[in-house]
């Protein structure tokens, strides 16, 4: 499922903007408007008036709403991102708002029309070309905070990252400073995109590589983690749940050397609160900054160093095995190494947690 094309939405037009925009076109409708006998032009221009401007207001909220996805359309990923960052309920209410709209003037200038060819005098005409235009604007009116709002939520949808969660998607998260945006930058294909979330000032790195034709994204975590889960506020919070619950796996990166500001017991307790927050993921603990690190963690499966690439591509290929996109494309085969089933089923954690699964002591 690809991610909604935010940039490609129309920009929002002030509720006064779309009113003047299609009585303008309608005036210039009604100077086309041939008739040398004063009485039927006027009721022909009246009636092209109402209509013309009706039309230009259907279509452009009518286009509002076709080109902003719907949120059942969208993955798991997405709607949670929008939730977090507008509120999915806001979403659907203004949209929902804006169709009614669109509906009610299109109504409203079927009634005017049939009204005008029933009069007989040309001040007539003009008075319920008036009274359309009055209802016309009202209507618009009426739904200025969803148009404002709509406006105001295409800005920020534009600021989120785009990813395609119908390919692998690695989420990276971890201290601040630990290395999380260089790491990503290191296992990338060129330049890391450059995003940013609306709930927080830092800038948002996103990657990919590719592997056997299948792009492998990453997106980094700048700022969600760097408190402790109970100052967080309840937009953070679920933009947190929806990161690290979404992707298909969460790396968590420990800089051991704590030269990025926090300490190692503080990342770890930091890593147990993740622990117990995404349920649904496998999580691949890894030691950043290896090249300055002296004293090698116990547990150390994966040392990385973005700096002198060390460990990277190691990881690069453990991270392709663990997802798994490529397993399994005849069903009658069987994965490599299936008969050793805890390790075929198990494959991660460290050698320590696989050993305790299968009741060995180390
Ligand atoms: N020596 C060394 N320094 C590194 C390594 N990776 C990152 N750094 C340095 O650590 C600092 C922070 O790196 P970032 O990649 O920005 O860390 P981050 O986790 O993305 O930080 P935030 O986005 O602010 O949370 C930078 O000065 C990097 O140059 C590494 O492998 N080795
Ligand atoms: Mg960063």
């Amino acid at each position: 499922m690809a991610s909604p094309q935010w940039r490609s939405i129309p920009t929002v037009l002030f509720p006064q903007e779309i009113l003047d925009k299609a009585f303008r076109k309608a005036s210039k409708q009604s100077d086309l408007v041939e008739d040398p006998d004063k009485y039927h032009r006027t009721r022909k221009q009246m009636v092209r008036m109402i209509q013309s401007a009706s039309d230009t207001i259907d279509v452009t909220l009518k286009k509002w709403v076709d080109k902003w996805p719907s949120l059942n359309a969208l993955s798991e990923f997405d709607r949670a991102l929008i939730d977090a960052a507008v509120g999915n309920d806001n979403y659907r209410k203004s949209l929902g708002a804006i169709q009614w709209a669109a509906e009610r003037v299109r109504k409203i200038s079927g009634e005017s029309e049939s009204k005008i060819l029933r009069l007989r005098d040309i001040d007539g005409f003009h008075v319920a070309r008036r009274h359309a235009y009055g209802r016309i604007s009202s209507i618009v009116h009426q739904i200025s905070p969803q148009i404002l709002w709509l406006g105001e939520a295409r800005d920020i949808l534009r600021k989120l990252p785009s990813v395609d969660s119908a390919e692998p998607v690695i989420v990276v998260a971890g201290s601040p400073n630990v290395g999380k945006s260089a790491l990503i930058g290191a296992l990338s294909s060129g330049e890391p995109e450059v995003a940013s979330y609306p709930f927080t000032t830092k800038q948002l790195h996103l990657g990919h590589f590719v592997h056997r034709r299948r792009p492998y994204q990453m997106v980094d975590t700048p700022g969600l983690l760097d408190r402790p889960m109970e100052e967080r506020n309840l937009i953070e919070m679920q933009a947190i749940a929806a990161l690290e619950n979404v992707g298909d796996v969460l790396v968590f990166l420990i800089d051991s050397t704590e030269t990025g500001g926090t300490s190692l017991d503080e990342q770890l307790s930091l890593l147990a609160e993740v622990r117990s927050l995404v349920t649904e993921r496998p999580i691949v603990v890894a030691y950043s900054k290896s090249d300055l690190i002296t004293e090698i963690p116990d547990d150390a499966e994966h040392l990385l160093s973005a700096i002198n690439g060390d460990g990277i591509e190691q990881f690069r290929a453990f991270l392709i095995d663990l997802i798994g996109a490529d397993v399994i494309d005849d069903p009658l085969s069987l994965p490599d190494r299936w008969h050793v089933d805890e390790i075929v089923l198990q494959p991660f954690g460290t050698k320590h947690e696989i050993q305790q699964r299968r009741g060995i002591d180390d």
